[in-house]
């Protein structure tokens, strides 16, 4: 038998209803048999199996000061997974044999934020209980989330501390008097509610024009690692990074990564609600994530902020994928 009668056949076989080259909707895009494509190594949760990650989608926007359509990021970020595959060249690493799942989302209700937030602790408690080794790749939403996914990841470690890597183009400190709870504040209701010490958070890619002093006095104020987007700039990724971990790993249990895409510059993530230019560049950030997720210390990530329906290309849905293999990658070169 020839090659191409064999292949043939085994089409026909994989035919849905034995109908030869039938494929069942959820497989009907192209595949080749000698790639994997996140689409189908990701697949959902069995609700039993133990996950080294677990992906959690928070389709939160109600929360965003300015109008957000984030709630639709955790869907985008799905859909885009049909584009990648799990081997990177780059960091010499395949995934697919990696414990990765889809865990879904956390229901949000649809009207009362104060629940919505409340659902986030609730459920990622239970979620820690049982998996305790999981890391959470947690898929916002707007960064109003971050305040109760830390508050959970904190709870985790009883009696330790914790410390976080927050990448924003924002402090996120704003007062609760004005606008209540929101994505302007989940700094502020972190430190407040003693979830991390200001001197365990380092805050990466803050800049100008886009904060106000009063904002920038109070982290400080708190003991905060605040680096500048024109301290990435001109000190380099790996330099800043090293300072921030040296920071924020000194005497904590467990480290926490919030990353505001909105931390990058416009031109490369123009579907955020808050763009602006000046802002961090994509491979430093690459980079920058795999070189946390290598940290054992790293138990924990969010990606927030990202507006699908005002992306241009699916270009920020597709960057935030990227961030999160990048981090992955990383995972899968710590030492068993
Ligand atoms: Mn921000």
């Amino acid at each position: 038998m020839s090659g191409s009668e064999s292949s043939s056949e085994s089409s026909s076989n994989s035919g849905s209803g034995g109908i030869p080259f039938l494929k069942s909707p959820d497989q009907a895009a192209f595949r080749d048999h000698l790639e994997t494509r996140l689409s189908h190594w990701i697949r959902r949760w069995d609700g039993q199996e133990q996950l080294i990650a677990g992906i959690i989608g928070i389709p939160l926007s109600k929360s965003s000061i300015s109008l957000s359509g984030a709630s639709m990021t955790p869907a985008a970020v799905r859909a885009a997974f049909k584009s990648f595959t799990t081997y990177s060249l780059e960091y010499g690493v395949d995934l697919q044999h990696m414990a990765v799942r889809d865990l879904g989302d956390i229901q949000m209700h649809v009207t009362d934020i104060g629940e919505c937030h409340s659902r986030i602790e609730t459920c990622l408690t239970k979620l820690y209980e049982k998996q305790p080794s999981i890391v959470p790749i947690v898929i916002g939403g707007d960064h109003s989330i971050s305040r109760p996914s830390v508050k959970a990841f904190s709870a985790r470690y009883p009696g330790k501390k914790v410390g976080i890597i927050h990448f924003d183009a924002h402090h996120d400190v704003r007062n609760f008097e004005d606008g209540g709870v929101t994505n302007g504040t989940p700094f502020r209701g972190i430190l407040e509610s003693g979830a991390a010490l200001g001197n365990n958070i380092a805050q990466i890619g803050i800049r100008g024009f886009m904060n106000s002093k009063p904002y920038h006095d109070y982290v400080l104020s708190k003991g905060v690692h605040v680096f500048t987007s024109r301290d990435v700039r001109i000190s380099g990724m790996d330099a800043i990074l090293a300072q921030a971990i040296a920071a924020v790993g000194d005497g904590t249990d467990a480290i926490y990564v919030s990353f505001d895409v909105d931390v990058i510059d416009q031109a490369y993530a123009p579907g955020c609600p808050a763009i602006g230019t000046g802002g961090l560049n994509p491979w430093d950030a690459l980079d920058a994530l795999y070189l946390l997720g290598a940290l054992p210390q790293v138990r924990g990530i969010d990606f927030v902020c990202i507006d699908p329906t005002v992306d241009v290309r699916n270009v920020t849905s597709r960057l935030a994928v990227q961030f999160m293999l990048s981090f992955l990658a990383g995972i899968a070169s710590r030492p068993d």
